[in-house]
């Protein structure tokens, strides 16, 4: 059978659990766009993980929202493979497993006590942290065991497929100690070390807090050095969003433009987006049932912008009953300053 997947932290994961359970003779490393563009000939016996649904493919792991497929209703489908909004694809793989390893047969007790070793749960714990980017300022700025052996896989450079193989390899066999002393990962490990600190570098040159925006203008650098992707979050803590902006390295002549949140400060980045684009509209409100007698509605600032602005006793001075006419929904405003009854009603119909 050959393997299908990402050669990012979380695929290789996926490949070290599926190295265990399957006959994997070849391996596809594929990034997802290429799986969404259809320029990936999926054939019988293939096992995906971490990558968009393909038809043609014998077993399927992801965990994407955006992959979202009818082909999956239930997240364990015993000879199908397994879906489901799960922090990281490898826990959809190792949930699978677990399920349909039925303790009677004789390889289940083997395969079981492999998923269920305390190194096994540590790994998939830091997995799930990892592709979930539930990382800590600490992870960041001095990254260790597997979140710094995770920043040394990278899908963008095809010639690197002999030590995403050996990656696979070590995460299946060896304790992250043993990893750690691989003279190739070794290498790569200090190599990254050693790029982030240049990396901060430019970062620190070339970006500026824009209000709480954490504008990167990297235009004209070349080979810009890696590390980790929320490095620059460390260095700005005061901004929620980051807007960057930098020479495609696929496509000569464009630029591209990135816009990521905070993770350690984090802000309604969809909502700061619509406000931004559309600043007229998501600040001025008609009022809800004014009054039907004299007028159809009344336009006014809503109410965080009066708290922003003036505080919370001249809110508070002509609309004693703010509160309630915010749970309510009688007052005018955006989703989430007003109508938060109907907000926790729609919070309530999501959780059954
Ligand atoms: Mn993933």
């Amino acid at each position: 059978m050959r393997l299908v997947t990402r050669a990012d932290f979380d695929g290789l994961v996926c490949g070290a659990l599926i190295t265990k359970f399957e006959d994997i003779d070849s391996y596809l490393f594929v990034e997802p766009k290429f799986m969404q563009d259809g320029l990936v000939e999926v054939r019988n016996g293939d096992i995906i993980a971490n990558l968009p649904y393909h038809p043609s493919c014998t077993l399927w792991f992801d965990h994407h929202i955006t992959n979202t497929t009818p082909q999956f209703d239930r997240p364990i489908m015993p000879g199908k493979g397994g879906f489901r909004l799960a922090p990281s694809a490898a826990r959809v793989v190792c949930e699978y497993y677990n399920e349909i390893s039925k303790p009677n047969e004789p390889a289940a007790a083997a395969h079981l006590a492999f998923l269920n070793s305390q190194r096994m749960k540590y790994l998939l714990e830091e997995t799930d942290k990892i592709d979930a980017g539930k990382l800590t300022r600490e992870d960041v700025l001095n990254p260790q065991g597997y979140v710094l052996i995770s920043m040394t896989t990278d899908g963008r450079n095809a010639g690197d497929e002999p030590y995403w193989l050996r990656v696979i390899e070590l995460l299946r066999e060896e304790t992250l100690e043993n990893m750690l002393n691989d003279s190739e990962v070794k290498r790569r490990c200090r190599q990254i070390l050693d790029e982030q600190e240049q990396l901060r570098k430019i970062l620190l040159q070339h970006t500026t807090l824009k209000g709480n925006v954490i504008y990167a203008d990297l235009r004209g650098i070349d080979n810009i050095p890696d590390g980790n992707r929320f490095l620059v979050f460390t260095l700005f803590p005061e901004g929620n969003i980051q807007v960057k902006v930098a020479d495609d390295t696929q496509r000569a002549n464009t630029t591209a433009i990135s816009v990521g949140y905070n993770i350690f400060n984090p802000a309604l980045i969809g909502r700061a987006f619509i406000l931004v684009s559309f600043a007229k509209p998501m600040t001025t409100y008609t009022q809800p049932v004014a009054n039907i007698m004299s007028m159809d509605a009344k336009t006014m600032a809503t109410p965080l912008s009066v708290l922003k602005e003036d505080g919370v006793a001249k809110l508070l001075e002509p609309y004693p009953n703010i509160y309630q006419d915010l749970l309510m929904g009688n007052r005018a405003g955006s989703l989430g300053e007003t109508a938060t009854v109907a907000l926790l009603l729609g919070a309530a119909f999501l959780m059954i």
